[in-house]
Parts: C-alpha cells; structure tokens; sequence
C-alpha cells in the first residue's frame, strides 16, 4: 500500500487530493497544525480514513517528526497562506509560511531520505500568481515570471526551491503550476465563493447585495477536483518536471457573475452588487490563461468540469447548505 503526507489537509486541494488517494488504495497521512485546528471535525467527517498528524510548515522539526510516523512515498505540500489579499497585510508571516515553508519541507525530506534520495516523490503547490503582470500569453511553463504580490514572491521562491533541489541532490520533485480552481469547497474569502454563497442567499431573501472590488479581472478557473489528479499524475511519472494546469480558458468576474445570478433566474445582476475600494489589491493579475499542452501531452491530464458548470455548481451547493442553515424548505 503506498503511502502518502499531505500538508494543508484542512484545504480545499487536500481534502479533493485524500478523497483521490484513498480511492486509489493509500494509506493517506494529513499535516494538521495548530493545538486545536478548527477544521479536523470537517477533515474527520469528509476524510475519516485519513491519519492526521500534527506540525507546521514553519517548524522543520515538526515535519521531521511527521515523516518519521507517515513513513511517506509520496508527499504532496499543499499548505500555504493562500489569500493573495492577505498577503499584503502579513507579508513576512506569507513568506515564512508559504515561501520557507517549502523550503522546510524539501529540507526534511531530504534529511530523511538520507542516501537513498529517490525513495519520496515530492508535489509542490505552485501557481498561476507567478505570472502576475504576464509576459506572454497565454503562460507556459517557460514564461517570465513576474509576481505582483507577497504570495506571488513566495510561491516563486518554493518553486524555484523545488527545482533547485531536484537539480542539487536528484530529487524526484515535481511542481504544478496551476491556475484558480474552484469548488463548494472554497474557502469564503475567494471571489468565486463569495459570489456563490451570496447569490444563494439573496435567491432565499438573506441577502440584499454583495460588496466586490474588481470585476474586470480575468482568470483561468477549473474545478479543484480536476486539478488533483494533475497532481497525482506529476508523481506517477519516471521523471521529475514542472507543468502548467490550466483550462486554457479566460472568463471575468462579470461573466462568473452573470452565469451565477442566471441560475437563480436573475438576469440582471447589477442592482445586487456593489463595488467598494476596500476589494481593490494594490497591485492587480488583469489577466490568467494557461498552456496546459505539456500537462495534456505528458500526463495525459484534461479537465472535465467547463467554466459554465462551475458557477452553477457552486451556487447549487451553497443554496443546499443555505437552506439546511436557515431550515427553509427546498420544495
Ligand atoms: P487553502 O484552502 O487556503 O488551504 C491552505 C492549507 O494550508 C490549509 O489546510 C491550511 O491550514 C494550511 N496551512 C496554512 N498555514 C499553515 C502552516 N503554517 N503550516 C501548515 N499548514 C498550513 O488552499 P487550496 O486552495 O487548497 O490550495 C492548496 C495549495 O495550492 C496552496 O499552497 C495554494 O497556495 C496553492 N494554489 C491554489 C490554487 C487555487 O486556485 N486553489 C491555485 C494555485 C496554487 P489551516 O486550515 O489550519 O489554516
Ligand atoms: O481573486 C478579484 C481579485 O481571491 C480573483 C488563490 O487560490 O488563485 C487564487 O488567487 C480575482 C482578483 O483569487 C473581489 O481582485 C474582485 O483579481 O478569488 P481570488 P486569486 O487572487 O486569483 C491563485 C491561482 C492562487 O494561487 C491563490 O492561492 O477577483 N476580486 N472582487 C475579488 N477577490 C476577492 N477575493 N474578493 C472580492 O471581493
């Protein structure tokens, strides 16, 4: 039975990423941190045959001691403070977190390798954010990067890092770069969830508008559950690599908002929502589209969910949990 660790369990990616692994038969290990992690009742219920272990991204002996208990092959480092938002308010707790966290990570689990480097694959969580103010497009894995925020910088930091270490000690470490991707399982503070949860409530009379910042940006969006068996498929491979994940498709929150409000029978959405300088970033991405040729051709790797099923994918889940919230019949 092969055996995995995956940091950031609580997340969106971790819990798509355990459900994948489990059914593939692993035995599957989840790095909780915290003494009293609000999310291990959601881990325990969506996931209850993973095995959770306690440390943090920011405390290599942590790790060392997770590693010693998973005994991993493969290990999949999926944790991050991953609000780009935030970033900017907790820039050095970002870089520590989702920058030198990497580098913790790459560091245990070469020390626990020790002679034997290729006996743990490794899967780092890089993303879409490294282009930033894009240098081409659409964004392949040899596009400039050119970060335009504190996440941004400290995912090119980790992702470098990976490189670096499978060209210094021939590690077996893959990186994803992967474009938004989205689910019921979005964390609220993401434009696509907030959109979803917000739409339900408004369709049950709970809400009267939204408060968003820009509405012109364009994004790549797939579905989570699509992405992570990219993921699995970097470390199936003979070879080490980095690959782009994307649909190759670019939509703005305005369309996201349109397809949203439609399924709710509200054709004209703007009387509901509002924009507010608060939601503007001090430096913004305007526009995401990937080439995933090398990840399609190379994995074998294609995503099912289309941009349109999202929204309504979304919008369905939360009007289901709004309801069973508030008790208001579905019928
Ligand atoms: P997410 O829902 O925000 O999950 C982040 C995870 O990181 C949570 O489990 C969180 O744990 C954990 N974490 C935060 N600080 C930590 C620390 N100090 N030590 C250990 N764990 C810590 O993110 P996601 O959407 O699943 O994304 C997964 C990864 O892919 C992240 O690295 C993200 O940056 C990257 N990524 C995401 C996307 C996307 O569109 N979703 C695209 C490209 C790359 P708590 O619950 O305890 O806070
Ligand atoms: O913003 C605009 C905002 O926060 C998308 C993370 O998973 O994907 C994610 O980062 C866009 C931005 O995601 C609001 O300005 C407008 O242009 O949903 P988001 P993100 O910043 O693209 C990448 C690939 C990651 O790696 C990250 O970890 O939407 N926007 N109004 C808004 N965004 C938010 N959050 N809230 C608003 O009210």
């Amino acid at each position: 039975m092969p055996r995995a660790l995956v940091t950031g369990i609580t997340g969106q990616d971790g819990l798509y990423l355990a459900e994948l692994l489990l059914s593939k038969n692993y035995e599957v290990y989840g790095l909780l941190r915290g003494q009293n992690n609000p999310k291990r009742s959601l881990v325990e219920e969506v996931v209850p045959d993973v095995k959770l272990l306690t440390g943090d991204l920011t405390d290599l002996s942590s790790l060392m001691h997770a590693f010693g208990q998973a005994q991993p092959d493969e290990i999949y480092n999926l944790g991050a403070i991953s609000f780009v938002a935030y970033s900017w308010e907790n820039a050095r707790l970002t870089s520590e977190v989702t920058g030198q966290g990497v580098l913790n990570v790459l560091e245990a689990t070469r020390i626990w390798c020790g002679d034997d480097i290729g006996k743990v694959r490794f899967y780092q969580a890089s993303s879409s954010e490294m282009f930033g103010k894009v240098q081409a497009v659409p964004q392949s894995e040899t596009t400039l990067l050119w970060p335009r925020s504190p996440y941004g910088v400290a995912k090119v930091f980790g992702h470098y890092m990976t490189i670096n270490y499978r060209e210094s000690y021939g590690m077996h470490a893959s990186s994803g770069i992967l474009f938004n991707h989205e689910s019921p399982r979005r964390g609220p503070e993401f434009v696509t969830r907030k959109i979803s949860q917000a739409v339900a409530r408004i369709a049950l009379g709970l809400q009267d508008k939204i408060t968003l910042g820009n509405l012109d940006a364009k994004r790549d969006w797939g579905f989570a559950g699509d992405y992570v068996e990219a993921m699995w498929l970097m470390l199936q491979q003979e070879e080490a690599d980095d690959y782009v994940v994307s649909t190759g498709e670019t939509h703005s929150i305005g369309e996201f908002l349109d397809i949203a409000f439609r399924y709710v029978n509200i054709d004209d959405w703007t009387k509901y929502v509002e924009q507010d300088p608060r939601f503007f970033r001090p430096a913004e991405v305007d526009l995401l589209v990937g080439d995933s040729t090398k990840a399609r051709e190379k994995l074998g790797w294609t995503p099912k969910v289309t941009f349109a099923e999202l929204p309504e994918m979304m919008v369905e889940a939360d009007l289901q949990e709004q309801r069973v919230l508030h008790r208001i019949d579905g019928n």
